[in-house]
């Protein structure tokens, strides 16, 4: 294509803003023939900063760029969004109750899901990385009724991406060379990172697993922990793997997911490996270039299906908690 895709940043002066920001405006989203208008969402204390991230994504010269908007208003921001990159949410503060942390981002994720009803692209499709990821994405997609389900995402391809880099260590083989590897349920620390259908290099993930040491005393929690671990490590949390991560998971959904392979993505359930419908969990998946589906057919064994059920208890968890809150 040659006319410009409208990308919407939320969140656009924050720390995975700035990591991301510049690397669409590279190319790097939707590849090197596809011309890219941003829009940057923030919160009115936040929107000179975003000017500031704006006049340098200006001075960047981008050839693929064709102009940014900054605005506070969700409608605005989300006029004509092909693509919506949900980023900005509020954390949760010192002593904060988990309902008060979902009815904080509830205000937050209702307006901008009722704004990308009534004004994005018919086409768009959205990415939800502020957290609690799932159940933002399950709010703002329960407040746009006339978008299909589907075009809502939550991303876990960050724990997928930390779970590919984990197994290729252990098993010694270059990153590439795994495959197949596949994050369940929430993006939270009961994600279940699962190697039992994965290939690595040239053997079946199934392989490593039999170590069921290193996998549930390891692997599983190193996965799971990794992004405390890079606060600990840091002083910060995760910026440029997690816009590294967004990057990918819209490149796989423009793109395709390659033959022969899949990736990690939280989407709508529609009941899939009993899944309750209509929460927003992590299963593996393809894209076709439009549409994500469900990898089928997997075997799922006890050890499996136990830590699956486990973060799915607390998205089901998570939705009554907003649903008492009249959220969705
Ligand atoms: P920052 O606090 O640096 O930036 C967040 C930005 O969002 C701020 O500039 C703030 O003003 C803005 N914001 C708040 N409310 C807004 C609203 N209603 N509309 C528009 N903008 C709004 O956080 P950062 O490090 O960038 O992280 C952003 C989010 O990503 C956090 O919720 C974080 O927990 C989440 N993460 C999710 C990950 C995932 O894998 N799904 C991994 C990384 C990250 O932890």
């Amino acid at each position: 294509t040659t006319s410009p895709v409208t990308v919407t940043v939320t969140g656009a002066a924050g720390q995975i803003g700035y990591a991301l920001l510049f690397r669409i405006g590279a190319g790097q989203l939707l590849g090197p023939d596809t011309p890219v208008r941003l829009r940057l969402l923030e919160i009115p204390q936040a929107v000179q900063a975003a000017e500031g991230v704006a006049m340098e994504l200006d001075d960047c010269a981008f050839p693929l760029l064709d102009g940014v908007d900054v605005s506070d208003d969700p409608r605005t921001a989300f006029d004509g969004a092909n693509v919506a990159l949900l980023v900005g949410a509020r954390p949760r503060g010192k002593g904060m109750e988990r309902a008060d942390l979902l009815e904080a981002n509830g205000g937050i994720f209702g307006p901008q899901g009722r704004a990308i009803n009534d004004v994005a692209a018919d086409d768009v499709r959205v990415l939800v990385v502020g957290n609690p990821a799932n159940t933002n994405a399950l709010i703002a997609a329960s407040s746009a009724p006339d978008v299909p389900r589907s075009r809502f995402t939550a991303m876990t391809r960050l724990d997928h991406n930390r779970a590919l880099s984990q197994v290729a260590r252990r098993a010694g083989v270059p990153v590439a060379q795994v495959r197949r590897l596949s994050i369940w349920g929430n993006h939270s620390a009961s994600q279940y990172p699962d190697l039992f259908h994965a290939q690595v290099g040239d053997r079946p993930g199934s392989d490593l697993a039999a170590d069921r040491g290193w996998l549930t005393d390891d692997f599983i929690p190193t996965v799971a922990k990794r992004g405390a671990a890079i606060i600990e490590a840091r002083g910060a949390s995760s910026q440029a793997s997690a816009a590294n991560a967004a990057i990918d998971h819209v490149r796989d959904w423009y793109a395709g997911t390659p033959e022969g392979d899949w990736t990690s993505a939280g989407i709508w359930s529609t009941g899939e490996y009993g899944v309750p419908e209509g929460l927003i969990s992590s299963f593996p998946v393809t894209s076709d270039g439009r549409d994500w589906s469900v990898v089928e057919g997997l075997e799922i064994d006890p050890f499996s299906r136990e830590r699956i059920d486990a973060s799915v208890a607390e998205l089901l968890e998570e939705r009554e908690a907003v649903r008492a809150l009249g959220l969705v």
